[in-house]
């Protein structure tokens, strides 16, 4: 059975904007209230997949949520019809108006935890949607990401849905983005790295060890190929505030910074000793501060496994712009390892949210069946895209700052986008606003 690595993107929303929601997440505070360009920000996004798919990686996406979030906010009081809710929220609580209004959903790296069906002791392919309970806006995303996953993965001879962890911060838990795998070939049983924090001086950690415990538990893994790693306080406190800003793993590659984990000895030697095969490629700290790491977002590229086998890195510019960091990838892929090329992409919008490439994409490891019954509508090729580059020209802004919200038209600019989303994608009447 053939096994393939498929990465389904986040389509960026049409409220895409930066109002500064997440503590702990540099970029998004120090661009709070700075004006967005959604209609850039998606079609960066979609030249990205574009990108990968002519790497020859099979490519998805998860459509964006309904944004602004009604549900939510009738569910804290707010009454009346759509724009007398939009009008008291603003002016009562523009907080949590932009709490509702956030296109989070984008960095599907946060949408699930996912285990390929070489792993799973009934062999088939498992699906954890995180609670995102460490914020607000982030949380709101968990219910309706779990329906999506639902309808594009709906086939109980091949796919098994876990409902978001219960307990809030008890078991915060916030997917992928804490999670790799490592595997001699996709389609050999793999081991899972799954890494947690603990709070840090500065910051809090969104990620708990029990909450990965539960999820390595649903998905039937066996213990012996699940490695559990804490993240360093010193990354945690740096902004990173999710593990795949220091990281990525992939087939028999761990690409890390030298600072990540807490006690780097043990935890290296747990993961040699789950993947003997493993090839660990480590920036120094002395050659790449964590500073750097954090502001050029080395680590939170894609690293893929191409069709030939060689490994390749899809990258955020502001890493080509960075001369340590440049000069690092040019060592790396001068050496004997499988990193061979690097492509450099521009995700600038959603960069200044804290979301990188990698960020931006759910990895799903399918075997050819499994990719037959997911729902083709979210599988991309070419004609695909260049639809949905043209629903994003047709309905998104060009221009949106915090103060936008408040107005009432971009609610009904997004609910049309949706709608007209929906009708081409045969979900019928899917999201809240629609019911
Ligand atoms: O959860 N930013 C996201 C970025 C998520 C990045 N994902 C991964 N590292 N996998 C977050 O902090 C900012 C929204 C705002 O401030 O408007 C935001 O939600």
């Amino acid at each position: 059975m053939t096994h393939t690595e498929y990465n389904f993107d986040g389509l960026i929303g049409p409220t895409h904007n930066y109002a500064g929601l997440s503590f702990g997440n540099l970029a998004s505070a120090s661009n709070a209230g700075a004006a967005s360009n959604p209609r850039e920000a998606a079609l960066q996004g979609l030249a990205k997949m574009r990108a990968a798919m002519a790497l020859g990686l099979g490519q998805g996406f998860l459509p964006p949520q309904d944004r602004p979030h009604l549900k939510t906010l009738r569910a804290l009081g707010f009454s009346g019809t759509d724009k007398q809710i939009i009008d008291k929220a603003g002016k009562a609580e523009p907080q949590l108006l932009a709490n509702c209004y956030a296109a989070s959903c984008m960095w599907t790296a946060n949408a699930a935890t996912v285990a390929p069906s070489p792993d799973t002791a009934d062999g088939k392919v498992h699906f954890t949607a995180a609670n995102l309970a460490a914020n607000f806006h982030r949380s709101i995303e968990a219910e309706t990401t779990a329906r999506v996953l639902a309808h594009i993965f709906n086939s109980d001879k091949y796919f098994v849905h876990h409902p978001p962890l219960p307990g809030a911060m008890h078991f915060g838990d916030e997917g992928a983005a804490n999670h790799g795998r490592l595997a001699p070939e996709h389609g050999a049983p793999g081991v899972h790295l799954f890494v947690y924090g603990e709070d840090g001086a500065r910051f809090p950690a969104r990620q708990k060890l029990r909450a990965s415990q539960a999820v390595a538990r649903g998905h039937l893994l066996a213990p012996e190929n699940t490695v559990f790693v804490q993240q360093s306080a010193a990354a945690l406190d740096a902004g990173a505030f999710h593990n795949d800003v220091l990281g990525v793993a992939n087939g028999t590659v761990l690409f890390l910074h030298e600072q990540s984990f807490a006690d780097r000895e043990a935890a290296f030697s747990a993961i040699r000793k789950a993947a003997p095969y493993v090839e660990i490629i480590e920036a120094p700290a002395a050659q790449i501060s964590l500073e750097d790491a954090v502001q050029s977002y080395l680590f939170n590229s894609q690293l893929v496994t191409l069709p030939g086998g060689e490994a390749a890195l899809i990258m955020p510019i502001e890493s080509e712009e960075n001369p340590r960091v440049k000069a690092f990838l040019d060592q790396t892929v001068a050496r004997n390892n499988p990193i061979n090329r690097v492509i450099f992409k521009n995700v600038r919008e959603s960069m200044r949210n804290g979301g990188g490439p990698a960020c931006l994409r759910l990895r799903v490891v399918l075997s050819d069946e499994e990719v037959a019954a997911a729902d083709p509508h979210f599988i991309l090729d070419e004609a695909k895209i260049v639809n949905l580059e043209t629903w994003v020209t047709t309905h998104y802004r060009d221009r949106l700052t915090p103060d936008d919200l408040r107005d009432p038209s971009l609610m009904d600019e997004s609910f049309a986008a949706m709608q007209a989303l929906t009708d081409s994608l045969d979900l019928g009447a899917f999201y809240d606003f629609q019911q």
